[in-house]
């Protein structure tokens, strides 16, 4: 991979944009690779901070991620939530216990003032991550749906609710206060590439983009997206759903349309073929291949298809 060397950064949301990373911490040497990972879906629970997309980023990289549910540690028992619910607290966001373990410590080092890019090195160095890993900011943001039955903080809109009351808007608390973490602002300014992970365009990349600054350093940069709709599906997520009730299609072109601004190029899986024309028109170069990136094998193919794409453009 010498002749592909490259400083690439992975925008990120949950387990879309985790097996992205993936892919390319498997082709890439780890000082070429820096993930930043959307905080908006971040919440308190029970007192404790937890950073659902940091968290799958950083367990699926370590190879410790719960293969079933992307989420959470593989092997993970629940006697803390059975305890919990003993006492008739809220078990409907489902913690581990090992995952508990995170989530104390972080709300440790974060009530002594530590920032949340400094425990998050931590951790994952801790875990055994050699690739750098990045919350968007050190500053709260948090997204709240605004739904048909009134406003909703994110996981409550997700977990609880099951993406079930329509979306109409949303919002993100703290976002004008806030800034991109020091450590993703600096490898974002030294990127060759960045790459948006095929996450939720809106929940997931959205905070991402619209922390402010942050549009103006990526668009000086080569930008590559993966499209997070295959034939009008949503693998995982709620993306398209959202689409439908945003008013917009539910397409990989309205990804594509969404960062037009931007993109360089964008990557399509085989079942849109048809709308790589499309993509062409928009003066976005496409690439249709398979997206379906579930296994490790398909994660690495992909991300060192899309380095080999890249390269190409001189
Ligand atoms: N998602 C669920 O659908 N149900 C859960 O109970 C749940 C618990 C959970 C615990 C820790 C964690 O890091 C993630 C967890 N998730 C759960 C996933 C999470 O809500 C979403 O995947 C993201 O916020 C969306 O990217």
């Amino acid at each position: 991979m010498e002749d592909l060397a490259m400083q690439v950064v992975v925008l990120a949301g949950g387990v879309g944009g985790a097996r992205m990373a993936d892919g390319f911490a498997r082709v890439l040497p780890p000082e070429d690779l820096t993930v930043v990972v959307n905080t908006g879906d971040d919440f308190e629970w029970h007192g404790l901070l937890v950073c659902p997309d940091v968290d799958t980023v950083m367990y699926t990289l370590a190879g410790i991620a719960n293969p079933e549910t992307g989420w959470g540690i593989a092997g993970d028992t629940w006697a803390a939530l059975e305890m919990l619910a003993r006492y008739g607290g809220e078990t409907w966001f489902r913690i581990g216990d090992r995952d508990l373990a995170t989530h104390v410590f972080r709300t440790f080092l974060w009530r002594q003032g530590v920032r949340l890019s400094e425990i998050t090195d931590r951790l994952r160095r801790a875990l055994g991550v050699r690739v750098a890993i990045w919350p968007m900011s050190d500053d709260p943001v948090r997204t709240i749906v605004e739904t048909e039955e009134g406003p909703l903080p994110f996981q409550e809109y997700f977990v609880r609710r099951g993406c079930a009351p329509p979306v109409r808007g949303l919002i993100w608390e703290g976002l004008e206060r806030a800034r991109l973490s020091p450590e993703a602002h600096a490898a974002l300014e030294a990127a060759d590439l960045v790459v948006i992970a095929p996450s939720n365009p809106y929940v997931s990349i959205g905070p991402i983009l619209a922390l402010p600054g942050a549009l103006g350093l990526i668009e000086q940069r080569r930008v590559v997206a993966v499209s997070p709709i295959l034939g009008g599906q949503a693998l995982k997520g709620p993306a398209a759903k959202m689409m439908v009730e945003l008013g917009e299609s539910p397409s990989a072109l309205t990804v594509a349309r969404r960062y037009q601004t931007f993109l360089d190029g964008f990557v399509l899986d085989r079942v849109d073929a048809a709308l790589a024309a499309g993509v062409e028109a928009m003066g976005i170069r496409p690439l249709v291949t398979d997206t379906v990136i579930l296994d490790p094998g398909a994660r690495a193919r992909l991300a060192e298809e899309i380095l080999r794409w890249v390269a190409s453009w001189g």
